[in-house]
């Protein structure tokens, strides 16, 4: 195994980039089949990973970091810091909070049930919630694919992003509080008609595993995924408010220009549970999405379901609970995007799940930082070659706002 890690600038602007170079065979995992999909992928571009973390850091982000799993290879870069009132660097293995990453999870949840004949991903909602929804029309599958029209409560709840945040930082929330609040408002779109992302959708998700099971989710999450895949760092400690273990701290970045971060580590993510609360970390992530897309957590059929995809705009789809996401080298990755008080996170797969790039900004509502963080699909997939311009004879441009609700990143 060759091990680099170079070191460079003081603490405030030290740079880690570690990397482990190991022969496929030299770690524990599965032998890599001659011809693979990711076989077939350019090597990965970490100068080009590094200068992402960097120029993150620059626009604001205290640290950042990304983590590569290929086939038993494994790359990691880090920037920044961990904490800002100690100082500590930013480790690779920090955990750290993953945002709407957690609707895959959720998502898989249900696709499980789906599978063991527990649920008809046709049926109405209400089949299951009597009398939650206010149109029967409302399927399972339209929740999961964000076509329920069910409007986003977060919007009104973040519309200014401090105070929002510090309104409901310690609050717990009951789903149907959730749901009512989605109510108050006329909905996006008739059920099935059109894509709206909206946190309520993945609530709803949270009270049907809890009615099809009789568990909380947390138990759902740890039974059906954390455990089976040996997630050490994966951990869904709602209404808690602290983080286990050592992480990352993360910023919200207010919304008036030149004010100082908030430290919004520490909160019960009520406001979004099933659809944003779990904690993880890189190497987890990577674990994560990549059995699911090697089919370990689903059957085919439910995993080819998933994959239905609803187009978004013109470079991603959204299937159910995953977004599928299309690279300027016309290589398409699997997973999902994080957005919490002061964590943007990426974690996406290549179609055959062998190789995974997680990535995390220690900072929130801040565009800049989110657009620059798409980067680190790029160089993890497409390697190293003009980000814009020509490739294979095609115009391609990185696209430059991601799919957010409104107001939930200043630009
Ligand atoms: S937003 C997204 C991302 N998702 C959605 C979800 C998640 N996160 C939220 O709904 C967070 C809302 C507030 C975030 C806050 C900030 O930036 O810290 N913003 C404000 O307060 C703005 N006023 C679609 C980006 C996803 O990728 O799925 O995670």
């Amino acid at each position: 195994m060759v091990t680099a890690t170079v070191r460079t600038g003081t603490a405030l602007g030290a740079v880690l980039l570690s990397l482990l170079g190991a022969p496929a065979n030299a770690v524990p995992r599965e032998a890599t089949p001659a011809a693979v999909t990711a076989g077939a992928l350019p090597q990965p571009d970490l100068t080009g990973l590094l200068t992402v973390l960097r120029t993150a850091q620059r626009q604001g982000a205290p640290g950042a970091m990304a983590r590569i799993d290929d086939q038993g290879t494994v790359r990691l870069a880090a920037v920044g810091l961990a904490d800002r009132a100690t100082g500590r660097a930013l480790a690779d293995t920090d955990r750290f909070r993953v945002g709407s990453i957690t609707k895959t999870f959720s998502a898989v949840v249900l696709l499980q049930l789906a599978d063991a004949g527990r649920l008809n991903l046709d049926a109405p909602v209400n089949r299951y919630l009597p009398d939650l929804l206010p149109d029967d029309r409302i399927t399972v599958r339209h929740v999961l694919s964000h076509r329920s029209g069910l409007y986003d409560y977060t919007n009104d709840m973040f519309a200014e992003s401090v105070p929002g945040f510090e309104a409901v930082r310690t609050k717990v929330f009951t789903y149907r509080q959730l749901v009512a609040r989605s109510l108050q408002h006329p909905r996006t779109n008739e059920p099935g008609a059109a894509y709206s992302y909206s946190n309520t959708n993945f609530v709803v998700a949270g009270l049907l595993i809890e009615k099809l099971t009789g568990h909380s989710v947390g138990t759902e999450y740890q039974n059906r995924i954390i455990t089976p895949l040996n997630l050490r760092d994966t951990f869904y400690v709602h209404p808690g408010t602290l983080i286990p273990g050592r992480h990352a701290h993360g910023y919200l970045t207010p919304d008036e220009d030149g004010a100082p971060l908030i430290d919004a580590t520490e909160q019960t993510v009520s406001w979004a549970q099933s659809a944003g609360a779990i904690i993880s970390s890189t190497r987890d992530l990577n674990t994560f999405y990549s059995a699911l897309l090697r089919g370990r957590l689903t059957s085919a059929r439910r995993l080819t379901e998933m994959e239905q995809w609803v187009p978004v705009d013109g470079t991603q789809g959204y299937g159910l609970g995953l977004r599928r996401r299309d690279l300027s080298c016309g290589v398409s990755v699997y997973g999902h995007t994080g957005a919490v008080q002061g964590y943007y996170s990426y974690a996406f797969t290549s179609k055959d799940g062998r190789r995974s790039l997680t990535a995390l900004a220690t900072t929130s509502n801040n565009g800049d930082v989110l657009n620059t963080m798409l980067g680190t699909l790029e160089s993890a997939f497409c390697g190293k070659r003009e980000r814009t311009g020509s490739a294979g004879g095609r115009e391609v441009s990185v696209e430059r706002h991601e799919d957010i609700a409104p107001g939930i990143a200043r630009y």
